[in-house]
């Protein structure tokens, strides 16, 4: 079944090597957790757990992708995208994850044969070393990113990958969003590792300390990589490293001195907590501020290792706030809302109206003005090409709409598109080189488990995971390729 999209007339304006295609990372599709000698993850232990998923379900099948990976390019193929972001399970790499650990060469077969095929159906792979899914063993021989030991065995593992796939790869990531797997990890609890003062939830954990000694531990990780890249003869002309951050716009609730202040601090805490460090070097003293004294100092020559260590400014993006300062007294049980010392993140305007409609989750609204806003701050702040490595969203009442009607997903159409535009009218002010959409395929959406579907392709998890492009996947197969100039 084809869906018929209408698409208005475009004109080709992005350029012809503007990458273009749709994430996933490993443990939301590989599923076959034990095949071939993986060793296990924290997100397998974490997410056997019923109680921390929405629907009691872990990632043991996912979307099956590492045994369907030949129906998935087949499917993108037919999407005609040019790039397709995915991540490296660790643990199938090197099973119990450290630096004098066996190497699983059954891992590095898959991940070959995978990257060949897509390359033969002319889509570039675009490589994350961690998304998240650190081998269980070094979280239970050090606590894994709570403990600088990790540093040595990140780069080990990311050397194995170099040796093994740098012929067949131009675009590196080092880290998905460090600043999203410190928090939930290890302040609010509700991913993997787990960890919090709540202890409600966990055992173990110091909300107050953890997260930024994690933060502080991945930006070390990240910049040790990045020399050992361009230092270790990997850095070959037409490849680039880089890391990928979330950042959400935080708009001034209103136009008091108090509010726009209120807004600079809450991006100083998410974005430049780990954008500052990468490109400008340090953490900036707004950052240490809000922070606070719990924030690690970086040595000299840490500073010197981390800075200027990323080639590009990767960007996961999906929505947009209104701040202004505390109205109230902080509660002890608002983790996030006691880690940003002064700000109080809201999507109401003073007159009631909400900054964006409803999606399918509740921390989502589409506002691609805020998005604009972003792209211009980013390339203001920081002056690097932008890779956009996910945006996307869920349509309201998708996760409870049945098929056929599911497939109908114009809410997400209309999110893509109003995205995209923004790049397009930017495009002469800030060099955005690539749209990456979140997701390619339906899949194990974390703590949500299977409730929550980004995909632009349906999973029918009642009917042997059969794959269905919705309707945004046509829709976006035809603009892109009009949009996008032809080489
Ligand atoms: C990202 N926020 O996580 C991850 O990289 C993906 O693995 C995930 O599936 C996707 O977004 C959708 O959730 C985020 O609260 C988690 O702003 C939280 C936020 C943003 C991104």
């Amino acid at each position: 079944m084809t869906i018929a999209v209408e698409v208005p007339p475009v004109a080709a304006q992005l350029p012809a090597d503007f990458l273009w295609g749709y994430a996933t990372a490993a443990y939301q599709v590989e599923g076959s957790p034990e095949a071939d000698g993986r060793g296990l993850s924290i997100w397998d232990t974490f997410s056997r757990d019923p109680r921390h998923t929405e629907d009691g379900k872990s990632g043991d099948i996912a979307t099956d992708s590492y045994r369907r990976w030949e129906e998935d390019i087949a499917l993108m193929k037919s999407y005609g995208v040019t790039a397709y972001r995915f991540s490296l399970s660790w643990s199938r790499i090197i099973p119990l994850g450290g630096k004098d650990d066996p190497i699983n060469p059954a891992g590095i077969e898959f991940y070959r044969k995978f990257m060949k095929a897509l390359i033969a159906n002319g889509i570039e792979p675009m490589v994350t070393l961690f998304h998240w899914d650190l081998p269980q063993a070094l979280q239970d021989k050090y606590t894994g990113f709570c403990s600088r030991q990790v540093v040595d065995d990140f780069v080990n593992y990311a050397k194995v990958c170099f040796d093994n796939f740098n012929d067949l790869v131009n675009l590196w990531i080092t880290i998905n969003e460090p600043n999203v797997y410190a928090l939930m990890g290890h302040l609010v609890g509700t991913q993997a590792p787990g960890r919090s003062s709540n202890r409600e939830i966990s055992p173990e954990g110091d909300s107050a300390t953890e997260p930024l000694i994690v933060g502080h531990n991945l930006l070390i990780s990240h910049g040790a990589i990045a020399k050992l890249f361009r230092e270790g003869g990997y850095n070959l002309p037409g490849k680039k490293l880089g890391i990928v951050i979330n950042v959400n716009w935080g708009e001034p609730y209103d136009d008091t001195p108090e509010s726009k202040e209120a807004a600079a601090d809450f991006m100083s805490a998410s974005s430049d907590w780990f954008a500052h460090p990468v490109y400008l070097g340090d953490y900036s003293e707004r950052t240490k501020q809000v922070l606070g004294p719990n924030l690690p100092t970086f040595t000299p020559e840490e500073i010197e290792l981390v800075k200027g260590s990323s080639d590009f400014f990767g960007l996961n993006h999906y929505t947009t706030y209104l701040i202004r300062r505390p109205t109230a007294e902080v509660s002890t049980t608002n983790m996030l809302g006691r880690f940003m010392k002064g700000v109080e993140v809201t999507v109401n305007y003073p007159d009631g109206t909400e900054i964006g409609p409803k999606a399918g989750l509740s921390w989502v609204r589409p506002v691609a003005w805020g998005f604009k806003k972003l792209l211009q701050y980013l390339y203001k702040t920081y002056g690097k090409d932008i890779y956009i490595t996910e945006n996307g969203v869920i349509c309201p009442d998708e996760n409870k709409t049945p098929l056929p009607e599911v497939l109908n997903d114009d809410y997400r159409i209309k999110y893509f598109r109003d995205y995209i535009d923004q790049i397009i009218a930017l495009k002469d002010t800030v060099p955005v080189k690539g749209y990456i959409g979140w997701s390619f395929l339906d899949n194990f959406e974390w703590q949500e488990g299977y409730t929550a579907r980004f995909g632009v392709t349906y999973i029918d998890y009642e009917n042997d995971l059969k794959r269905i492009p919705k309707k945004s996947a046509y829709y976006m197969t035809e603009y892109m390729g009009k949009a996008i100039a032809k080489k």
